[in-house]
This record gives structure tokens, C-alpha cells and sequence, in this order.
């Protein structure tokens, strides 16, 4: 962490070290709170909208790279409960275009040194991750994006069977099943990483830099005077700023409407499942666009699933039967030999998806109002990289190279970023 300033409503965060466990463990004190709460203030220098990995990791970089001190993130429920408490925490920067490929590697690259940089165990393990392919298709889409990849200097090449047979024994890679697996991408510095560590590492981490996080604080109003933001209206007062940055998922364009900002997003559900934890077999990440399922075993042992988005708009967050069924048999067509797990727990999230599956990063015709918002199935890798351009383009005024591509003038000019072969989920 580059500095550690408190704001004056309580004692710095602690850091965390083998020092101070034995000292609390002798002491028996209480470790102090991961974030704290404040009053509500009248004004900020930004308001950031949602307490997810994009805003917190937004704020945390203002204060941390930039010096801001007067940031507050707002959000209608708590620390991380949206899209980032909700994917099933997958790592990679396999993409299809070189903007895609860049971008998401310098998320890659900062997850990498996260754990020290936040003073907090994210639990980042680069297991490696497999695209599988089924059918001549996919395998001229995996070496495209090999292709690309290689280009823009990261690891990923286009394997065999007998290849995957060796990455995950227990895979059915024989030519008798109903899709058989002629290939597959195989890109190793993909992995997974425990998403809530990651939330509460941010959270905590601008917390001790002074910035304030108000959970239940939703916003319900955008003021905007003479084409700029002036504020926001929240359930918890007023707030007035010069900056207003849009850091939600599910809710982004109801939010940029507030603004009189029209975002080209349409929400659909993605539902997840967990099943009871066994002893590590799975060390990749295996995913599998034609069978609509990926799969990943946590550190834990639990087995964490998805699969497509679900077929129509809607903002409901609720599993569904249908879901786990189609799961299930997709899942045991490539891994037979797990059919007597239980499936603990299923949930879903919102995926706000953009005609060409790439985010909206960038400035809006409303003047400091910004937005990071439209990131489809691939938000929670991004929420590092996204969050450290986000913070230099509120903190400078200039978009970073890193995102100029992702701009929201994009749409109307016809310059698509077009990235639905890189999806690891149907649609
Ligand atoms: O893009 O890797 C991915 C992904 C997996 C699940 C949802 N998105």
C-alpha cells in the first residue's frame, strides 16, 4: 500500500502480519474493523456509485495513486453484495481483441501483486484455464484468440486431448461422447481468486486512506445543471460533487437515466452453483462454450459452476430448477465421475451486456459524470485494471490508452470492440 492516512473518524486499519497475530492472540483484543462507518457529509470531491471491485477498487486508487481524500462510495446494500459476491471468480486475459487482451492482462498483472499490495489474502491461485472446444468453430475462434494473445505477449496456445487428458485427468476426452473435445485454449496464467477477499481488501485498504464507504445508501437521484453533475440525491440526504462516477452492475443504466445519460445495456441474469466441498482433483479452470458450463474447484474443495445467461431480460435474482438440471447434464457429459456430488447453494446475479460484450469506460455528454459500467460476464477480472484507469481519468481528466477503446461514443460512431468469442457463458 503506498500510504495509510486516517480521516480522522478512528484509528487507522491495522496491518496485518504474523507480528500482529501473535499479539492479538496474547491480548486476546479485538482486530479492528475491516472499514468503518461515518455520517453521511454534504459534499465530496467524487462520489463513487457502487461498493463492488469496480468502485472500491475506483476509490482506492484515487487515494492511493492520486492523494484524493474527500471520496465517497455509496451503495444501496452492502460491500460487495452485487455482481462481485455473486461470479464464479475467474481470472484471465485470454480475449479476443488486442484492446480485450490488454486490458484485462494488466487486471492480471495487478491481481498478481493484490495480496501484498492490499495487506489482505485474496487467495489468487493461477491454476491455468481451458477453453474447450467441440467442433471445427470453436477450434478456428480458440486459435484466433491464441494468435492474438501470443501477439500482445500473453500465454496461451491451442492444446490436444492428450494434452487436456494430462491438465484434468478426470475429464472425458475419449471420441465416444456426445460432443467430443477436439482442443482446447489453454492460457495459464487464468485462475481464480476469492472474490470477497477481494472486496474486503479494497474496502479496507481505501478505508485506512480515508475514503468513506456508506453501504445502504442508495441512490435514488442525479443532479445535473447546465450539462454538468452537480450531485446525487441518496435515501441517507443530499450530496454534492464534481465528479459522479457509475460504478454499478445490474442497475447501470437505470442509474446513467438519472443523469439523462442512455446507455446501450440489457440486463440478464446468470445463475451459479456450489457444490459440498471434496478433496482437490480439479486443478484448472475447465470451460465449455458448446455444453454452456465452466467449472472450477475452489481452495476449499467445493466444485463452483455456471453457465448461460439467462434467456430473457429481467433483473430477478433468483435460481431456478431448470437451471441446475440443464447444468448438471451438461457438467457429467465432461466429468462423469462426480455425479454423486450435492449441490450446496445456487444464486444468480445481473450481467448488463453491450451490443459487442465489451464495458462502457469513459466520460458521458453529462460533464463529470463517468462511467465503468456494461461489463456483461467478464466484470469482477476487470475490477482492478478498471478501477486504476478509472481513478487516473477522474483524478486527471484524461482516458488512460488502457481504456480509450471502451468509450461510450464507440456505439454511435460504429467502432465496436466485438469480444462475444471470448465469452466463457452462452448467450
Ligand atoms: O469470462 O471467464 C469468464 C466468465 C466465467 C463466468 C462468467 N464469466
Amino acid at each position: 500500500m503506498k500510504g495509510r492516512a486516517g480521516n480522522g473518524h478512528g484509528p487507522p486499519v491495522q496491518r496485518y502480519s504474523a507480528l500482529s497475530l501473535v499479539r492479538h492472540g496474547l491480548t486476546k483484543g479485538d482486530w479492528p474493523k475491516v472499514w468503518r462507518t461515518h455520517e453521511l457529509e454534504r459534499s465530496y470531491d467524487v462520489v463513487v456509485i457502487g461498493a463492488g471491485v469496480h468502485g472500491l477498487a475506483t476509490a482506492y486508487y484515487l487515494a492511493a495513486n492520486h492523494g484524493a481524500r474527500r471520496v465517497a462510495v455509496v451503495d444501496k446494500g452492502y460491500v460487495g453484495g452485487g455482481g462481485s459476491g455473486r461470479n464464479t471468480a475467474i481470472v484471465r486475459s485470454n480475449y479476443l481483441t488486442p484492446e480485450g487482451v490488454r486490458f484485462y492482462d494488466r487486471s492480471v498483472r495487478l491481481y498478481q501483486s493484490l495480496a501484498a499490495d492490499l495487506n489482505f489474502n485474496i487467495m489468487f491461485a493461477q491454476r491455468g484455464h481451458l477453453t474447450l472446444a467441440h467442433n471445427d468453430g470453436s477450434i478456428r475462434t480458440m486459435r484466433w484468440r491464441a494468435e492474438v494473445n501470443k501477439l500482445e505477449g500473453i500465454d496461451s496456445e491451442v492444446i490436444g486431448p492428450d494434452e487436456i487428458k494430462k491438465l484434468v485427468p478426470f475429464m472425458d476426452t475419449s471420441a465416444h461422447t456426445r460432443y467430443p473435445i477436439l482442443g482446447a485454449l489453454y492460457h495459464p496464467p487464468g485462475g481464480i481468486v476469492r472474490h470477497d477477499a477481494v472486496n474486503w481488501g479494497y474496502a479496507r485498504a481505501a478505508d485506512a486512506l480515508g475514503v468513506q464507504i456508506h453501504q445502504n445508501t442508495e441512490v435514488l437521484g442525479i443532479s445535473v445543471k447546465s450539462g454538468r453533475v452537480t450531485g446525487v440525491t441518496t435515501s441517507q440526504g443530499e450530496i454534492s460533487a464534481p465528479t459522479v462516477i457509475n460504478c454499478t452492475a445490474g442497475w447501470a443504466s437505470l442509474i446513467a437515466d438519472m443523469a439523462g445519460v442512455s446507455l446501450p445495456i440489457i440486463t440478464h441474469p446468470l445463475q451459479a452453483a456450489v457444490t459440498e466441498p471434496v478433496k482437490m482433483f480439479l486443478e484448472a479452470v475447465v470451460v465449455s462454450g458448446s455444453l454452456h458450463v465452466y467449472v472450477s474447484q475452489t481452495d476449499r474443495g467445493e466444485l463452483v459452476f455456471g453457465a448461460s445467461t439467462d434467456p430473457y431480460a429481467s433483473y430477478s435474482m433468483r435460481g431456478s430448477l431448470e437451471f441446475t438440471e440443464e447444468l448438471a447434464s451438461h457438467v457429467l457429459e465432461l466429468i462423469p465421475s462426480i455425479a454423486k456430488m450435492r449441490v450446496l447453494r445456487q444464486w444468480s446475479g445481473l450481467c448488463d451486456i453491450t451490443p459487442d460484450f465489451s464495458p462502457v469506460m469513459g466520460v458521458t455528454p453529462v460533464d463529470g459524470f463517468l462511467v465503468d459500467v456494461g461489463w456483461g460476464t467478464y466484470g469482477f477480472k476487470a475490477g482492478p485494471a478498471a478501477g486504476e484507469a478509472m481513478a487516473e481519468l477522474a483524478a486527471t481528466g484524461k482516458t488512460p490508452a488502457l481504456i480509450a477503446a471502451f468509450d461510450l461514443a464507440r456505439f454511435p460512431e460504429g467502432r465496436l470492440v466485438g469480444e462475444r468469442g471470448a465469452a466463457a457463458v452462452g448467450h
